[in-house]
């Protein structure tokens, strides 16, 4: 069998927000790979690049011109020696030149195309014979912030996790339950709801931050009665989306009030008791550390997750473990680049007790290689939304997972 590189093609694809996003195809002697690039709203800062100049179009030329000729001939499974290349032919950080989601496409269409080489499913080919735990899904069921339009709420994600659930089948069962059970709860809070969905799939209502999670809690509360497992709801803050740095506040413009650090820790606090909360992503701005320190030592049984604080960054993921800022890491490739690079910040992560959150982007495509990072990278939790084609292709292909592991296939772990 062989892995060597025989031709590399991109084209202009769009995503599920109807934006140009890249594809890249690698074939090589005994296989064939594709990666798709997804793409944030609510970015963070010391995020990559997504694009080059020139936009999509500019991220296709640059993979006929520059990168395709450097790839062909080498072997689809010298990961590190592709993202090496990659970083060297981009040169700068924050991959300004090619564009991260360029790097993103070449990085993962070379890892899928090795496993294909190899005939193995991708899942196995990054995470061996011994992967067999599933993740539990983490899935939006209401929001608002970047995702939405209008007087929807300022948080941006309202979250369930099934963390009773005995299988992943069951889990995916269970929150679409709580979706479906959520459209007759919003109703009757909001009389003019008329099923509008943000970015993700999740309801869009109009109503206040807490109006929507008494309404997810009630949910989960009844749908954990009925399938007989628990169900608990999270919370997505998305806070830099909300943080003006000039006054110095978080600005609620949904429920008319700003909170101050102090306040916002306490208010995140109150939830978290008062509704049970088992995971708090960005609870605090993207660059307050400190904050996060805090909330960790003060919450307990809730895992404090950082998305725009560490964007996947071995760098700024070594700054939060150093200080005890949070205990969980959304991984998002995009966000870095690289398949390499994602893989030593999950690695990081785990090896200092930091939950790896395998996560998609607001605007995806139905490509499904993450399903397969969250089983390779042993992830315990998969953060890919409930409904819309391109959030169930990745729940979908988990199912099959599941199945195709049969006996072997067990639940992860979830230290909370
Ligand atoms: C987030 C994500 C995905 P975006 O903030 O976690 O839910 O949103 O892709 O817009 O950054
Ligand atoms: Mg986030």
């Amino acid at each position: 069998m062989s892995a060597i590189i025989e031709d590399v093609t991109a084209r202009k694809i769009l995503n599920s927000r109807g934006n140009l996003t890249i594809e890249v195809d690698i074939t090589t002697i005994n296989g064939f790979g594709t990666a798709s690039a997804p793409s944030g709203a609510s970015t963070g800062k010391a995020e990559a690049v997504p694009f080059p100049d020139g936009g999509v179009e500019g991220a296709v030329r640059k993979v006929e011109e520059l990168i395709a000729p450097e790839l062909i001939g080498l072997y689809a499974d010298e990961q590190k020696e592709i993202d090496t290349l990659l970083r060297e032919l981009d040169g700068t950080e924050n991959f300004q030149n090619i564009g991260g989601n360029t790097a993103y496409a070449v990085s993962l269409a070379a890892a899928d195309a090795a496993a294909s080489s190899y005939d193995l499913p991708l899942f196995q080919y990054l995470g061996g014979t011994l992967a067999c735990e599933l993740p539990f899904p983490l899935g939006n069921v209401v929001g608002g912030g970047k995702h939405a339009l209008g007087k929807s709420t300022d948080i941006q994600e309202f979250l369930v996790l099934p963390v009773g659930a005995p299988s992943f089948s069951a889990a995916v069962e269970a929150n679409a339950m709580i979706h479906r059970r959520l459209k007759i709860l919003l109703k009757k809070i909001d009389p003019g709801f008329t099923g509008g969905k943000g970015d993700e799939g999740a309801w869009a209502p109009n109503v206040s931050n807490d109006q929507a999670l008494e309404a997810v809690s009630t949910a989960c509360k009844e749908v954990s009665d009925e399938v007989g497992f628990e169900c608990r709801a999270g919370l997505d803050v998305a806070a830099s989306s909300l943080w003006n740095p000039e006054k110095q506040c978080y600005v609620y413009t949904r429920d008319a009030l700003t909170r101050d650090t102090g306040e916002q820790i306490d208010y995140i606090l109150d939830l978290i008791e008062k509704y049970d909360l088992v995971y708090v992503e960005d609870p605090l701005h993207e660059d307050d550390f400190e904050g996060f320190k805090e909330l960790t030592q003060k919450s307990r049984d809730c895992l404090i997750c950082g998305d725009d604080l560490f964007v996947t960054n071995v760098k700024r993921l070594s700054q939060g473990i150093e200080k005890g800022s949070g205990n969980a890491i959304i991984i998002k490739m995009n966000q870095v680049g690289t398949l390499t690079e994602t893989w030593e910040a999950t690695r990081l992560a785990k090896e200092n007790n930091y939950v790896p959150v395998v996560s998609h982007r607001s605007g995806e495509t139905a490509a499904v290689h993450i399903a397969h990072l969250a089983v390779g990278f042993k992830a315990p939790i998969i953060k890919t939304g409930v409904v819309g084609g391109e959030r169930i292709a990745k729940l979908n292909e988990l199912i099959r997972i599941e199945e195709i592991l049969g006996d072997k296939a067990q639940m992860a772990t979830l230290k909370i």
